[in-house]
């Protein structure tokens, strides 16, 4: 696939992003970073637009194999500059599988799970507890993957998705 086509690719989920975003305005402002809908605007704990988030990466299915994150990332979008995105995984242990968090370098290697150039962000024990917090600090693509088993969580887990965040 040419590059144009990339490109291509990633304006068009980020309007797609955004035109959810737009439509479901009152969906999003009463999401508190769980799938937990029933707090109902206005009791949630939303104030005003203005508070960074911290969102758990995945709702209650936290993040692991086999669960579609680009899916979850449409319809739990749109992100903002300086929300938080929290990873929550399990370290390994004989019974579970590992699980790490990458930064992919671009939508290349994003789209075919290349994780040559990948940056490491979280090792497979930092996901435990109250979980593994990176900032969307700056207006750029973010590309987040899986990178256990050498691309193989990322192409056929899922594990990966695509943050593009907003100003407020
Ligand atoms: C959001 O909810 C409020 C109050 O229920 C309603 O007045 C408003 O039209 C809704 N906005 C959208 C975009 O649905
Ligand atoms: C959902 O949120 C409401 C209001 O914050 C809370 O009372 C309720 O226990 C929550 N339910 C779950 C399953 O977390
Ligand atoms: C994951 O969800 C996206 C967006 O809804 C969809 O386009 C894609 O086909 C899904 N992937 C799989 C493997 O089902
Ligand atoms: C994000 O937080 C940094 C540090 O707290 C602050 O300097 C910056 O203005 C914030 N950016 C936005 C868009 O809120
Ligand atoms: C492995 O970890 C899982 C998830 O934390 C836990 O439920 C399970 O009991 C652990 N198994 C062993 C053998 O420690
Ligand atoms: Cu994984």
């Amino acid at each position: 696939m040419g590059l144009g086509n990339a490109g291509a690719i990633v304006i068009l989920v980020a309007i797609s992003m955004f035109g959810i975003g737009m439509a479901n305005k009152n969906f999003s402002s009463d999401w508190n970073g769980n799938w937990n809908h029933t707090a109902g605007w206005p009791h949630g704990q939303w104030n005003a637009d203005q508070t960074s988030k911290r969102i758990v990466v995945g709702g209650s299915e936290n993040w692991h194999f086999g669960f579609n994150y680009t899916d979850w990332a449409i319809r739990n979008g749109p992100f903002y500059l300086n929300d938080t995105l929290v990873f929550k995984f399990d370290p390994p242990n004989d019974t579970t599988f590992p699980h790490s968090v990458y930064l992919l370098p671009n939508f290349w290697s994003f789209q075919n799970c290349d994780l040559r150039r990948a940056k490491k962000i979280a090792q497979v024990t930092q996901g435990r507890g109250e979980g593994f917090e990176f900032v969307l600090k700056r207006w750029q693509p973010y590309y987040f993957a899986c990178g256990e088993r050498n691309g193989f969580h990322c192409k056929t887990g899922m594990m990966k998705f695509a943050v593009w965040p907003f100003f407020r």
